[in-house]
C-alpha cells in the first residue's frame, strides 16, 4: 500500500508534469514578443529527460565574498525562472549549506568572486560532482554566465554536455538610442520612445528592468538614452535625476547609463555667451556639469557627442578641432567616464565626394585625443547604406581609440516592414581586413562596437519579430565579434521561435539571405542612398535638384545616357586613396572585384561586360529580378513553418513579408523605369517591363502603398 505521504508526492508530479504539458500550448497563445528570445520555452524528448533526472536546485554563495548582492540574485532569479520554465519543474533555490543536505538534487552553483576568472564579464561554466558550477571574478560575470547556460539550454543542449569559458572580447558594448525628450526616436519604427521623462524618477516601470535584462542577456553593458541630435535640456538637473533612477535599475544588469551632450550647453543652458572649448568658463561649466552628474550616478559612462556634423554645434564654430572640443570634455569627466566622439561629419561646402570628408578632417587627428576620448565612426564612409565598404577610418588612427557605430534601427533597409538580417552586414564589415595589419574587429579592440537601438514602444520592443534579432545579433558580436551569422540566426530562431531543427534550418538560412536580398531591391551592385530625401524609406533615384549636392540620390549614382557608378578611383574622387594600398587594391580594378562593391568605386558605361560576358545593363536588371524574387522565396519559406508556431506570431511576419513583397516591386520597377529613362536601353530578353510609368513612381508619396 502507498503511504499518505508518497502519495501526495506523486499526485503532486502527476499535477507538475500536466501543467509542463499545458505550458506550452498556454504560452504559445500568448506569445506577442514580448518576452523576446528571453522565452525558455519547455524542452522535450532527450534534452528534458537530462534536465529532469535529478530534481535541479540552484545554489547562491552565502557568507562568501560578496554577501548578497542585486547582480548575483538577478543571475539567481534568472536561473531559477529558467530551469523552471525548461524543464516544466519547480526550480528550488538554496543558500549556504542547504546544499549538503539535498543529496539528490543537480545543483548550478554561482561562485562570483573567484579570482582566476578575468574581470570584465567573463566566466567559466565547468561540470561539478554536483551539477554545473558557473565561476566568475564578479557578479557580473556570473550573470552573464547563467543567461549563457539557457541560452545553451534553450537550444536544446543537454546540461552534462555544458562547459564554456568566456570573456567579452570589448570594454564597450553600447546602444545608442536617437530618443527624444518629447517621446519621439529619430529613425525608430518601433512606436515611441521607451523612457518614460514624464513619470521618472518617482515612477520606473518594469518594462526598464526587462529592458536592462534583455541587454545583460546579450552581454550590452552601456546605453546612451538621448538623442545624437541632442537637447542641452537632458544636462538639466531634472534629468539628472531622471537619470539617476535608470542608472540605479540598471547598475544590477551590469549597464551604464551615457547621455549626448550638446556642445553648446553652457550657452544653452548654462547663462555663458560662448561655449568655446578654450574658454576657461567653458570648461569649468563642462567640469562643475560632470561632477554634478556623478554626485547623482558614480558610474556614469560618459558623454557621445556630434559636433559640427547636419547643424550641430561644435568646436568648429569657434576655429577649434574636433581634438580641441573632445579633450575639453575629457578633462571634465576625468578617469570618471569616457567621451564618445562621432566621426560622422559631412559638408555642403566640399562637393568632390562626401566618402571622404570624415577621413580628411580625422585621419590628420590621431594621437591627438586624450586617453579617455573614443572616436565612433560608422560602418561605411557615408551613412548605414544596404552596402558600404568599411569606413577607411579604421585601422588608420593607430594612436586613438576608434570604436565601431552600426545602425541596428532599419533607416536605410526598409523600416521594420522588410526583413533583413544584418549580422552578415556587420561580419562583412568586422571581418575586413583594413590594410594596416589588422581586421576592422581587431582595430577596434581597444573600444568596441556601439548599435543605433532599435527600440521602442511595440510590445514586440522592434517594431517587427524580426528585428529583434539585429538587436540579439549586435549584442552578440559586440561581446564576440567571431561568432558567425549563421551561428547568430540559429541560436536565436531556436530560442525566439522553436528549436525544432528544421525550422532553425530553413529560418536561419532565410535570415541569412535576407540582407543581400534587399540589398538588390534597392541598391544593386554597390549603388547608394537611392531613397528618397527625408523619410529614406522608397525609391527616389531621379530626385537632382535639393539645394546641398550631397541630399541629392543623383549625387550618389551619378547615371547619365553612357553610364552609371561614382568613380572613386585616382581618375575621379580618388577615395580609394585613403585606404591601406592593399585594401584599396581589392576595388581598384572592376574586371576583378567583388561585384556586390562595383558601382561604389567606379563609374561604368552600360554596355561595360563582366568577364562572363553579360552586360552591366542586363546585371544590373537581374539584381533587382533576384531581390524580388528573394522575398517571394522568403514569402514560401515562412508559410511553409505556418502551424509549427504560434499563429499570431507566423501571422504577422507573413503580414509584413506581403508588404516586403509588393514594395520590392516597387523598388525594382521604379528604379528600373528610371534608369530606362536615362539609358534608353531596351530590357534584357524575358525581363518584366515596369508595371507602371516611371510618372506613377515619381509621384508617389510616402506612406502611399505603391500598389495604390
Ligand atoms: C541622428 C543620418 C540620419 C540622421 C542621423 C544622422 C547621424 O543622417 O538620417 O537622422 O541623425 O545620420 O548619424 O547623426
Amino acid at each position: 500500500m502507498m503511504r499518505g505521504r508518497e502519495l501526495v508526492n506523486r499526485m503532486l508530479q502527476a499535477l507538475l508534469v500536466l501543467l509542463a504539458v499545458a505550458l506550452p500550448a498556454a504560452t504559445a497563445r500568448a506569445e506577442d514578443g514580448y518576452r523576446l528570445w528571453l522565452r525558455y520555452a519547455p524542452l522535450e524528448g532527450p534534452a528534458l529527460a537530462d534536465l529532469t533526472r535529478r530534481p535541479l536546485a540552484v545554489q547562491i554563495p552565502v557568507g562568501g565574498a560578496i554577501p548578497d548582492n542585486p547582480t548575483i540574485r538577478a543571475a539567481a532569479d534568472e536561473l531559477q525562472k529558467g530551469l523552471s520554465s525548461l524543464s516544466g519543474r519547480q526550480v528550488s533555490l538554496m543558500k549556504g549549506h542547504d546544499a549538503e543536505t539535498r543529496a539528490d538534487h543537480a545543483i548550478i552553483r554561482l561562485h562570483c568572486a573567484r579570482s582566476e576568472i578575468a574581470a570584465g564579464g567573463a566566466f567559466s561554466i565547468r561540470q561539478s560532482s554536483r551539477g554545473l558550477d558557473i565561476l566568475a571574478s564578479e557578479p557580473i560575470g556570473c550573470l552573464y554566465g547563467s543567461f549563457s547556460l539557457l541560452r545553451a539550454l534553450s537550444e536544446g543542449m543537454r546540461l552534462s554536455d555544458i562547459g564554456r569559458s568566456e570573456a567579452p572580447r570589448y570594454p564597450l558594448r553600447m546602444l545608442n538610442h536617437w530618443d527624444n525628450p518629447d517621446g519621439s526616436v529619430e529613425r525608430g519604427y518601433a512606436g515611441s520612445s521607451i523612457f518614460d521623462w514624464w513619470k521618472l524618477p518617482d515612477h520606473l516601470d518594469q518594462w526598464m528592468i526587462d529592458y536592462a535584462r534583455a541587454n545583460a542577456s546579450i552581454g550590452i553593458n552601456g546605453v546612451v538614452v538621448n538623442n545624437v541630435n541632442a537637447s542641452a535640456m537632458m544636462l538639466e538637473p531634472r534629468y539628472i535625476a531622471r537619470l539617476k533612477r535608470l542608472a540605479d535599475a540598471w547598475r544590477p544588469y551590469g549597464i551604464r547609463v551615457y547621455l549626448s551632450a550638446r556642445f553648446s550647453a553652457p550657452r544653452d543652458i548654462g547663462g555663458l555667451e560662448t561655449a568655446d572649448p578654450f574658454d576657461p568658463r567653458v570648461a569649468a561649466w563642462w567640469k562643475d556639469k560632470a561632477d554634478e552628474i556623478y554626485a547623482a550616478i558614480p558610474d556614469f559612462g560618459g558623454f557621445l557627442v556630434k559636433a559640427n556634423s547636419e547643424g550641430q554645434p561644435g568646436p568648429g564654430d569657434y576655429g577649434r578641432t574636433h581634438a580641441d572640443g573632445a579633450n575639453m570634455l575629457a578633462h571634465a569627466l576625468g578617469p570618471r567616464g569616457t567621451v564618445i566622439w562621432r566621426a560622422f561629419v559631412y559638408s555642403e561646402h566640399d562637393e568632390a565626394d562626401r566618402a571622404r570628408q570624415a577621413f580628411a578632417e580625422f585621419a590628420p587627428l590621431d594621437g591627438q585625443f586624450a586617453d579617455n576620448v573614443i572616436l565612433q565612426v560608422k560602418n561605411g564612409p557615408i551613412d548605414f547604406q544596404p552596402r558600404e565598404p568599411f569606413h577607411p577610418l579604421f585601422g588608420a588612427m593607430p594612436d586613438t581609440r576608434v570604436m565601431l557605430e552600426t545602425q541596428i534601427t532599419k533607416e536605410y533597409l526598409g523600416f521594420s516592414t522588410h526583413l533583413a538580417f544584418l549580422a552578415p552586414m556587420w561580419k562583412e564589415v568586422l571581418d575586413a581586413p583594413t590594410g594596416h595589419g589588422k581586421t576592422v574587429a581587431e582595430a577596434i579592440a581597444p573600444a568596441g562596437m556601439a548599435g543605433v537601438a532599435n527600440i521602442g514602444s511595440d510590445r514586440n520592443w522592434s517594431g517587427s519579430h524580426f528585428d529583434q534579432a539585429n538587436w540579439y545579433a549586435f549584442g552578440r558580436l559586440a561581446w564576440d565579434p567571431s561568432l558567425s551569422a549563421e551561428q547568430l540566426a540559429r541560436e536565436w530562431a531556436a530560442q525566439t521561435w522553436s528549436r525544432e531543427e528544421g525550422f532553425v534550418a530553413d529560418i536561419s538560412a532565410m535570415m541569412l539571405g535576407s540582407r543581400e536580398i534587399v540589398a538588390d531591391y534597392m541598391t544593386p551592385l554597390g549603388l547608394a542612398h537611392l531613397m528618397a530625401t527625408g523619410h529614406h524609406y522608397g525609391p527616389a533615384p531621379w530626385v537632382c535638384d535639393l539645394p546641398r549636392p550631397e541630399w541629392n540620390p543623383c549625387y550618389y549614382h551619378r547615371a547619365d545616357r553612357q553610364g552609371i557608378g561614382f568613380d572613386r578611383t585616382p581618375g575621379g574622387s580618388n577615395a580609394l586613396a585613403d585606404y591601406a594600398p592593399i585594401a584599396a587594391a581589392r576595388w581598384a580594378d572592376p574586371d576583378r572585384m567583388d561585384s556586390r562593391y562595383l558601382l561604389w568605386f567606379h563609374h561604368l558605361p552600360w554596355d561595360w561586360t563582366f568577364p562572363d560576358g553579360t552586360s552591366l545593363w542586363q546585371t544590373l536588371v537581374q539584381r533587382y529580378d533576384a531581390g524580388v524574387a528573394g522575398v517571394a522565396q522568403m514569402q514560401q519559406v515562412w508559410a511553409g513553418h505556418e502551424g509549427e508556431i504560434d499563429a499570431r506570431r507566423h501571422a504577422d511576419v507573413a503580414d509584413f513579408l506581403k508588404i516586403q513583397r509588393r514594395e520590392a516591386q516597387w523598388w525594382r520597377d521604379a528604379s528600373i523605369a528610371y534608369w530606362q529613362s536615362l539609358n534608353s536601353l531596351p530590357l534584357p530578353d524575358g525581363t518584366r517591363p515596369p508595371a507602371r510609368s516611371l510618372g506613377h513612381y515619381r509621384a508617389l508619396s510616402f506612406p502611399e502603398a505603391p500598389g495604390n
